[in-house]
């Protein structure tokens, strides 16, 4: 304990990161990364599709105007939107009994009971919200695109999901290298609503609040390697629990082929290593379980250093912070 008072008096003058401590401050965390805008990036499916652009930026203008405690606007889904997702729903949903961990699985049939899951109508994230709220406490806020790490993980420290509502192109439905609400209701979604997992989540936001740039660099690769593309090994053989193999039936596939690498979790190892944000990984991590995973990343993340810490006070949604200069 000595040592820990001391560490604090030694760093009592680091200035560090903004970070929100009351949910309705997320209002402020919505900073996109421009990689994947379709306005800016010319490998994007929809660079020369005028009407695509507009409907993005329309659809984008929700989560920019959102502010906490609303009602997530509905969208207006268009034939063709729904056609994308009715034809990746349906081949990803026969994929998901060999492919996917038992708790997507499990997951998924609730949704498709009591959150009207199908092929042809793509769920609000109004509805699914309610649906994450009452399993997890995970709620949902829409985003307009891919986030800073910063302002995303931080999100996940109030159990808040930010969910993009747009959908990939029709030109490359089987995979996306950015997130669109395919990946976010596919892929996330069930997940969240288990129990380990929304806490795993939590902990690595929780980690990220006020953190270096180069631990925030770490936090977002760790989170890579597990949220979105984690295997775990279940009774029946390795399963995928990462939601962006659970949204691509392109990678789900190559991710337990024998193409890949696969390395045993190690979270020091994940945190580092080179990832591939253009198209398929070439090394995933095996968790042995969820709780395993858990174990594991509450160990590496002791070992972040913070000139304080924080704690989540679910009664009021804030953020404590604790040992502050
Ligand atoms: N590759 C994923 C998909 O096609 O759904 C999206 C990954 C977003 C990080
Ligand atoms: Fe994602």
């Amino acid at each position: 304990i000595k040592r820990v008072a001391d560490d604090v008096r030694t760093t009592k003058e680091l200035k560090f990161y903004w970070f929100p401590r009351k949910i309705a401050e997320l209002d402020s965390c919505h900073h996109l990364v421009s990689k994947f805008d379709p306005d800016l990036d010319q490998d994007h499916p929809g660079f020369t599709d005028s009407i695509y652009r507009e409907r993005r930026k329309m659809i984008g203008e929700i989560a920019f105007r959102y502010k906490y405690g609303e009602p997530i606007p509905r969208v207006e889904y268009t034939e063709e939107e729904i056609g994308t997702w009715k034809e990746v729903f349906s081949t990803l949903r026969g994929l998901y009994s060999t492919h996917a961990c038992s708790e997507h699985l499990e997951a998924f049939r609730l949704l498709e009971r009591q959150c009207g899951y199908s092929p042809d109508i793509i769920p609000q994230l109004e509805d699914v919200s309610r649906f994450l709220k009452e399993r997890t406490g995970f709620q949902l806020r829409p985003a307009a695109g891919l986030l800073s790490a910063r302002d995303f993980l931080a999100s996940l420290a109030f159990r808040v999901f930010q969910c993009t509502q747009y959908i990939r192109h029709a030109s490359s439905p089987m995979h996306s290298p950015e997130p669109d609400c395919i990946h976010e209701l596919l892929g996330h979604v069930p997940m969240l609503a288990d129990r380990t997992f929304a806490q795993f989540s939590q902990n690595i936001g929780l980690a990220s609040l006020g953190a270096s740039e180069e631990d925030i660099e770490k936090l977002s690769t760790l989170y890579w390697f597990t949220v979105e593309f984690g295997l775990c090994r279940q009774s029946d053989g390795v399963k995928a629990y990462g939601a962006g193999l659970l949204s691509s039936y392109g990678e789900l596939l190559h991710s337990l082929s024998d193409e890949p690498e696969r390395r045993e979790f190690d979270p020091e190892a994940a945190a580092v290593e080179p990832y591939q944000d253009q198209t398929y990984q070439s090394v995933y991590f095996v968790s042995e379980s969820f709780k395993d995973a858990k174990e594991k990343l509450r160990a590496y993340l002791a070992g972040i250093k913070r000139p304080f810490s924080v704690r989540f006070d679910p009664y009021t949604n804030s953020i404590e912070v604790l040992d502050h200069p």
